[in-house]
């Protein structure tokens, strides 16, 4: 079968796509949807021509592998202009995804049937691009520019039912698509069967567009493309079709080339490419996962145990008296119950998904758990003696998972008589918002349970990334670094806001210290009470522990780096203390630039990523890079620590790292190994 087709049934061609796995519109669909749309046009059987696609769904979106690359007529926009040019009636028969360059041949058509189940958009900001085949041109023409600027820079699809409500569907199809749309196509009226978007106006007053540049200024911080967008439409209000086309043409031209969208098109391909695990494929068995037991109702158990709940798997939640499964259970309906309040499920939700959930003090009563989840206090006492009660309840073949941030999983394990069953699961906070799941294999844990980690992680809809034993595994060694380094600068002399604020800058959700803050100081400093001096450096962290001692434990306490009162202020108590601490290491106080922060901070990263990498714990450079941009916020129009270092160019971070180590010392500034052999290969 060719991959785009034409079949004429009476007075009806319909053309079909075929190009699995997402009929992304590479060069042969564009080539052949263009020969075939000049064929059905120019046969006076034809009356009207109904596009459809085969396999899953409707054209994803232009083929992003092909971005980058030289050019290859006929390109999307050319293919559009000849789609304008028909005068024949077009209809659009979709289902599925209809996403970017799909969606954007759909809205070249004349008309659009959805079957129930599709969902149209334009995510192109989330590849650091703008719609690029007409959507800023068209979209807004079709629906009005706000609701087009929601849906252009907001990235996100729609359903069919809000496409009906937009007025981007016209009819609804819950049986046979196909016919359906054939049905449509029959009964146009003659006067009005040929209806381009391109023919339409819209107009809108003109501080619209400020107006939603401020709206998005926060959750569209350094990022381009969105911005782009509004200029694009703003355009499209105010300038013929055509010279929109020109516009948004050149626009996307210029987002192509640019670093952010290479750096988002990098993220795209690595967070599909961190479940291709060698050795695991789709012949590896999975055990089902139908019920699931956590251990631990603190913040972290519950926010696990809700990921669950939230897909119809019953939880059972452990805990060590019925208070406290009382209070998990208290916690758990608090946080649905503020979904509710936010509109984001409905109270009837809440009530199905309550009900999943069952409270136990027994252990025996995990006894029928597929799946366990150990989430107790960080110690590794406590671990094991879990684990050992496990292995005495679990029924055979149940997947034994720990949730630890930073212990060996393989001393874990050695508690039970079955350490191939055992693996980790390491969740970040909050556990049922953060999209990633860090899936950490030992020296035992078998292909299956790896390969049912990974299903379970797409079925509660988090990206997992494999990682091997070491402390901290590939997030929490790498965010050490990050840390240790701005210890380090607040003792040589940088404040608290100015590194909180290079980092901010540089893309960061927030800086270290207000991290630090919101996490709880006193967690990080009892971790490291349990640590060989060797393994840190303790001088990073000691106003750390000076703060909690004097009862500065974060936000939890109303004060950390930072007080809590009204406005968020600067606690005058941190730099007296750091100029104790510099005093008591012998640590001279001095300027310390903007740069050199961001520089130590970056470069941190990149080293232990290497060392990561050369260790064997990450398998590739951009699973690390899917870690810290799911994890910790790295900005995604940097692509993460790996894709940026590369970026940066990596003899130039060589010779900084060298830099470091100079002036730093060699202890944390020895470069890694494998950087130096890729830097010399650059
Ligand atoms: C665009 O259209 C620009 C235009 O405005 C203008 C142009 C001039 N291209 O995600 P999955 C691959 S920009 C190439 O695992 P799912 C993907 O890599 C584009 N490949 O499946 C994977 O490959 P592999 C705007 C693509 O069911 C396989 O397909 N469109 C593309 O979980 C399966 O993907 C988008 O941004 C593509 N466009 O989700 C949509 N799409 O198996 C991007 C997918 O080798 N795509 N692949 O790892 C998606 O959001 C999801 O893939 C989709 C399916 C929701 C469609």
């Amino acid at each position: 079968m060719p991959i785009v087709s034409a079949d004429i049934r009476d007075d009806i061609a319909v053309i079909t796509i075929d190009n699995p796995p997402v009929n992304a519109l590479s060069l042969a669909v564009r080539s052949g949807l263009s020969r075939e749309l000049a064929l059905v046009n120019s046969d006076d059987r034809v009356e009207a021509i109904v596009i459809v696609c085969a396999g899953r769904t409707f054209c994803a979106g232009a083929d992003i592998s092909e971005f980058g690359k030289p050019p290859m007529d006929p390109s999307l926009p050319d293919l559009m202009t000849e789609m304008d040019a028909i005068e024949k009636p077009l209809v659009a028969a979709m289902h599925g995804t209809a996403l970017g360059g799909g969606f954007e041949v759909a809205l070249c058509c004349h008309y659009r049937v959805m079957d129930t189940g599709t969902k149209v958009g334009l995510p192109e900001v989330n590849l650091g691009l703008i719609p690029g085949a007409g959507g800023t041109q068209r979209l807004p023409r079709l629906i009005g520019v706000n609701a087009a600027l929601d849906m252009i820079t907001g990235g996100k699809p729609i359903d069919a039912r809000k496409a009906v409500e937009l007025g981007v569907a016209d009819m609804l199809s819950a049986d046979d698509l196909l016919e359906d749309a054939i049905m449509f196509a029959r009964s146009l009226p003659p006067q009005d069967s040929v209806r381009r978007v391109s023919d339409l106006t819209v107009h809108a007053d003109s501080e619209i567009f400020d107006i939603y540049k401020q709206k998005i200024a926060k959750r569209a911080r350094g990022f381009l493309a969105p911005f782009t967008v509004i200029e694009a439409v703003k355009i499209a209000t105010e300038m013929p079709f055509e010279e929109g086309i020109d516009f948004e043409r050149e626009k996307f031209k210029e987002l192509v080339a640019s670093p952010q969208s290479k750096a988002q098109r990098h993220l795209f391909f690595a967070e599909r490419a961190a479940a291709k695990i060698p050795g695991i494929d789709r012949s590896t068995p999975t055990r089902a996962i139908n019920s699931v037991a956590v251990i631990g109702g603190g913040i972290m158990g519950c926010g696990i145990a809700i990921n669950f709940l939230n897909v119809g798997v019953p939880v059972t939640l452990l805990e060590v008296s019925s208070e406290a499964a009382d209070a998990a259970r208290e916690k758990i309906s608090k946080i649905y119950r503020s979904s509710v309040s936010k509109g984001r499920m409905t109270e009837e939700e809440l009530l199905t998904n309550l009900a999943n959930l069952s409270l136990s003090t027994e252990y025996e009563e995990l006894s029928g758990a597929d799946l366990i989840i150990e989430a107790v206090f960080e110690d590794m006492d406590v671990k094991k003696d879990v684990f050992a009660k496990l292995n005495a309840v679990a029924k055979p073949g149940a997947i034994l998972a720990t949730n630890t941030s930073f212990l060996d999983i393989n001393d874990i394990a050695s508690a039970t008589s079955r350490p191939e069953d055992v693996i980790g699961l390491h969740f970040f906070s909050p556990a049922h918002i953060m999209p990633l799941l860090e899936v950490v294999r030992t020296g035992d844990t078998s292909d299956d349970v790896i390969a049912s980690a990974f299903a379970l992680a797409k079925n509660i809809r988090k990206t997992p990334v494999l990682s091997g034993v070491c402390y901290g595994f590939i997030a929490n060694r790498m965010s050490s670094c990050y840390g240790r380094e701005v210890g380090l600068l607040q003792l040589e002399g940088a404040g608290v806001e100015q590194i909180d604020q290079v980092m901010y800058d540089f893309g960061m959700p927030m800086g270290m210290f207000t991290m630090l803050d919101m996490a709880g100081i006193d967690i990080g400093v009892m971790a490291r009470a349990k640590l060989s001096k060797d393994d840190y450096d303790e001088r990073a962290f000691a106003v750390h522990g000076a703060l909690v001692e004097r009862g500065h434990k974060g936000q939890k306490s109303g004060s950390g780096f930072y007080i809590y009162d009204d406005d968020k202020t600067l606690n005058s108590e941190v730099e007296t203390i750091a100029e104790e601490m510099a005093e008591k290491f012998g640590i001279e106080r001095r300027t310390v630039s903007d740069q050199e922060i961001e520089e130590r901070c970056v470069l941190a990263l990149v080293n232990e990523g290497y060392k990561i990498l050369e260790e064997g714990i990450a398998l590739k450079e951009s699973d690390i890079d899917v870690v810290f941009a799911l994890g910790f916020g790295f900005p995604r129009y940097k692509g993460g620590p790996m894709h940026y270092a590369r970026h940066l160019g990596l003899k130039n971070c060589l010779k900084n790292i060298e830099k470091y180590a100079n002036t730093q010392g060699e202890r944390w500034w020895t470069p890694s190994a494998l950087l130096v052999k890729l830097a010399a290969e650059e």
